[in-house]
Formats: structure tokens, sequence, C-alpha cells
């Protein structure tokens, strides 16, 4: 990608029904990074996150509650959803509400338009559903209850009955879109990522795909059938239209759309079916293109088990950034996991990889040598003599890391990209070791060796703070005060990371980038 490309990407709109937890905020940092990242090399980028308002899920904890469901998804989106964003820092450019009068009326032109193209019909539903996934399930997503639903049929992610449902609905015609579907699957190997999300998919669709019921009559917390109005619209035909009516579509105003569309999807792998299946199908339906991709990512594990709330392991996201900050939150979960791929959550984990590669590999390279600039130059950055082969080894590992990081965020491997940077960060705390510059300093024979050591780390420093930077964007903020380098580092464009060349003055750091951790909870280890 060159400068000027567009790069518009999603997070799932959230439930209201609860508080997020770190399985939401890893879906949210991920996207952010990439956002971020894609926004310093100069794309025309766009990061869109939300929250998920409608169904039965959210009426029936606002009556639980006592409050009316537009009360309830008002204090939760204020008190948490919103909070969650600052909590991991999370730099979105707009926040969507399926409440929000934008997004009601985008989705009543959508439906119009596929009744009046013959793409939706009335008919009979029997069958049955899942409040908790909000999804029709067939009698093969069911298993045998266990103890209070012993001899009950129950789903099973969530371990409860289902309902049954019997009731005159609204059908859309997703049967029609199977080849179609199964096409673009096959053109475009990219659409569905990583492949083994795609492979699932691609055997669910072969299986054949039903036309799916997109009303309900039963209750009324959703947006209005346009021309029904006993009916309101299923919540995920509902929420899935967020990424357009973000965008205006819909509205008199779709420049955003134009120019934005398609998107790029990071969800949850749990929920890639609707993004790579129904949502594409329903956009086919409106003549509109399909989203440029879906990264179905893993699940956070906290002792072997998808971590939710409803199972009571659900871990707030501030209980680790209090202790270790947004920037180590940030950093150990895109590190930790590789995307796309499941991974365990621990305290233990979390608290050696902060110590180790943070504290000690990227902390300690920072100080060390914004301290010897000023012990041994009073800050005044010098400029380099003749370079050795361990100092042009340096410059050319900059390069590459630069390049291969840039590789590997457009591959969607963020943990291969980091990976890739402290490949940078060992080896200049290598070269450091190796080069002695506290031993160079007791010689006035060795000043000129001395300055070109101790600047050829400050440029690879200053490579790896701009690499980092998306990952971690206080810390390197900081840094980048520290060696005087001008203007903010969101600004440096990371596919240059290695240009830079060293600034004139290094100010001494006012503390560590990363804190002495005295003592972890360890709360839900
Ligand atoms: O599904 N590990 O919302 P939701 C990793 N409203 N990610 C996790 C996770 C875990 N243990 N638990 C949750 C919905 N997530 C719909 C989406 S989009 C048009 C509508 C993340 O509040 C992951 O991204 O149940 C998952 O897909 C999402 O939260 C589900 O959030």
């Amino acid at each position: 990608m060159s400068d000027g490309s567009s790069f518009s990407i999603t997070t799932p709109i959230f439930y209201v029904n609860d508080v997020p937890h770190i399985g939401h905020a890893y879906t949210e940092v991920a996207a952010d990074v990439l956002a971020r990242w894609h926004r310093q090399r100069g794309d025309d980028t766009w990061l869109l996150t939300g929250t998920d308002e409608h169904g039965q899920k959210i009426l029936r904890t606002a009556s639980a509650n006592e409050v009316t469901p537009k009360e309830w998804a008002d204090r939760l989106v204020t008190e948490a959803w919103k909070p969650l964003l600052d909590t991991v820092d999370v730099a979105n450019d707009d926040f969507i509400r399926t409440t929000d009068e934008r997004h009601e009326r985008g989705v009543t032109a959508f439906l119009q338009k596929l009744y009046d193209d013959g793409y939706i019909y009335a008919g009979e539903f029997e069958g049955f559903y899942c409040v908790g996934c909000e999804e029709y399930k067939q009698p093969s997503d069911l298993v045998s209850g266990t103890g209070a639903y012993e001899g009950q049929q129950v789903c099973a992610i969530h371990s409860i009955p289902v309902e049954v449902l019997s009731e005159r609905n609204y059908f859309f015609r997703m049967s029609d879109f199977e080849q179609r579907l199964l096409d673009l699957y096959e053109s475009n190997p990219e659409f569905i990522q990583p492949d083994s999300v795609r492979n699932e998919i691609i055997s669910f669709v072969k299986q054949g795909l039903r036309d799916l019921s997109i009303s309900r009559s039963s209750f009324d917390w959703g947006i209005t059938i346009p021309w029904d109005s006993d009916h309101v619209l299923y919540v995920w035909f509902d929420a899935l239209l967020n990424y357009v009516t973000a965008l205006g579509y819909g509205s008199d105003d779709d420049e955003a759309f134009q120019r934005l569309w398609p998107s790029v999807h990071i969800v949850g792998k749990d929920i890639a079916r609707f993004h790579a299946v129904i949502w594409p199908a329903m956009l086919m339906a409106a003549g509109l293109p399909v989203p440029k991709r879906v990264f179905g990512h893993g699940w956070l594990l906290v002792g072997g088990e998808k971590m939710s709330k409803s199972k009571l392991t659900g871990i707030a996201p501030s209980e680790i950034t209090d202790t270790f900050g947004s920037d180590a939150f940030r950093y150990y979960f895109l590190r930790a996991i590789t995307f796309g791929q499941d991974g365990n959550f621990s305290w233990e984990d979390i608290s050696a990889r902060y110590q180790s590669e943070l504290a000690n590999g990227f902390g300690n390279l920072a100080s060390r040598i914004v301290a010897m600039l000023n012990r041994y130059f009073d800050g005044a950055v010098p400029a380099r003599g003749p370079l050795t082969a361990a100092d042009e080894a340096i410059d050319a590992l900059a390069k590459s890391v630069t390049e291969r990081a840039d590789a590997s965020i457009a591959e969607f491997a963020p943990h291969d990209a980091i990976a890739t940077i402290w490949e940078l960060v060992d080896a200049l705390n290598g070269y450091i070791t190796e080069q002695e510059p506290w031993a160079l300093a007791k010689d006035d024979a060795q000043r000129e060796r001395l300055a070109t050591v101790l600047v050829t780390a400050l440029r690879g420093l200053g490579t790896v703070a701009v690499l980092i930077s998306p990952v971690m964007p206080k810390a390197t903020e900081k840094l980048w005060a520290s060696i005087g380098a001008g203007g903010s580092i969101a600004e440096q464009r990371v596919d240059r990371a290695w240009e830079w060349q060293g600034a004139d003055t290094a100010v001494p750091l006012e503390s560590g980038l990363f804190p002495r951790i005295e003592q972890v909870e360890q709360g839900a280890a």
C-alpha cells in the first residue's frame, strides 16, 4: 500500500447487556494497533467501534434492572463501553450505537430496498432460538444439558435451554446466495482469515444455506420493519448494518461511505459466520461491495476455557491496566498471542513479559542510551565518525526490521511485527554490551568512536520507538520527547522508521518507561 490508500477497519459492536472484559478489550486493541499503524504509514484510515443495543438479551437485562432498555443502554455506554476505550487507549474515529437515529434511518432504507427488490418474504418460522447468542439454532447446534438442565437440549455455548419459537416472520432469501458466497471464498482467499476460520465457513456454507428469519413480533425492542409495524428487525440483521450506516449509507451525505467502504472487519471467531455468510449475502442483495476482509481472531482463555462473564471467568481490563498500564496491556496481548489463534491469559505470564521484555529489554535500553548521551556529551547529540561493520549491521537491521514489520502488519500478523521489532531491541542491547561505550569514555582518543556508538544506538532506538508506537503510544511519546525528536511520535511514518537520523539533543527520561511493579495482584489467576 502507498500514500493515500484507504484503510477502514471495524470492531464488532458489543452487546450492552454487561460490562466489558479483557476479551472485548483485546479486539479493540488489535483493531486499534492495525489502525494506528496504517495511519502512521499515510493511509486514509478509519477505525469504527460501537455498541449493539437491541434484541431480547438487552431487553431482559433492562427489565431485570427495572429500567427501560434505552436507559440501560445509555447507562452502560456512558459508564462502561466508552470508558473502555480510554482504559486501553483506543483512538477510534467513530462510535456507533444501534439506537442512533443515523443507524435506524440507514437500516430502514436498506430493508425497504431489499423488500422492494423481492429478497424478503413473509413465512412461518418454527425452530430454536438462543437469547444468549441471539441466534436461531439447528438441532445439531444443541447438546444435552447437565445439572439443573439434565434431560433438556441446551445451547452448546451458553449451556442453557434454547427457546422454541413458532412465529409468522419475514425471511431473507439467503439461500439464493449460496453459490455466490462459495465463489467469493474461492476467488478471494483473503476474504476470510485465518485459514482455520475460512475452512470452517466454507464447509458450513457447503452444507446448504437456509433462508434467514429476520423479524420478530413477540417483543418490540428493535427497529420497526418499515412495511409492517407489528414486527421488529432481528438483532443481527440490524447490527451488521452498523458498518455502513456509520459511514452515511442511506443518508443524504454518503461521502464517507463512498470513500471508505469496503472495510476490514476484525471479529472474534465466534461471530465470523455472521460476518462472512449473512453479511456479504445482505450486501450482495443490495448490490453493494462485500467487506475487504473478515478476520476472526481467537479466544482469550482463562484456565483453558473461553473467558466469559456468563461463566464468571471475565476479567475487567482495568484489573490489568491499573497494575501494568495500558501500553503493557496492549503489548502483552498482541505479542503473546498469535493473532488468529486462542491464547491463555495468566498473571504470571504478563508479569514475566513485563519485566523481561518491557522493563529490562526496551526500558533499560532507552534509559541507558539517553543517560550516556547526557553523561558523556551533556545531552548534545554528536556527529558519527567512520562506521565499522558492527555499526553498519545495526543500520541495516533497522531497515530490514522496518520492512519486515510493515509486511507483517499488512498480513494481519501483529505478533510477528512485534517479534521482529524485538530483534532490533535485542541487537541494540547486544551492541551496547559489545561496544562498551563506558570503556571508550575513559579514553579521550576514543571520543569520536564513543560518539559513533552512542548515535548508532540512538538511531536504532528511534527506529524501535516509531515502530512500536502504534502498540505503545504513551511510553513511546515520552521517549520521543526525551530523545529530542520533535513533534508527536504519532506523526512519524512507520514505513520510514529506519530513516530517522537522530536529533540535536537528548534530555534525561524523568522516570523509567516501565516502572517497577512491586507486587502483582493475582486475583483472577
Ligand atoms: O457478538 N476472547 O457482541 P458481544 C476474545 N453484538 N475475544 C472475545 C472473548 C474472548 N474470550 N469474548 C468476547 C456480539 N470477545 C455482537 C456483535 S457485530 C455486528 C455484533 C470479543 O458483546 C470478540 O471480538 O458478545 C467477540 O467476537 C466479541 O467480543 C463478542 O462481543
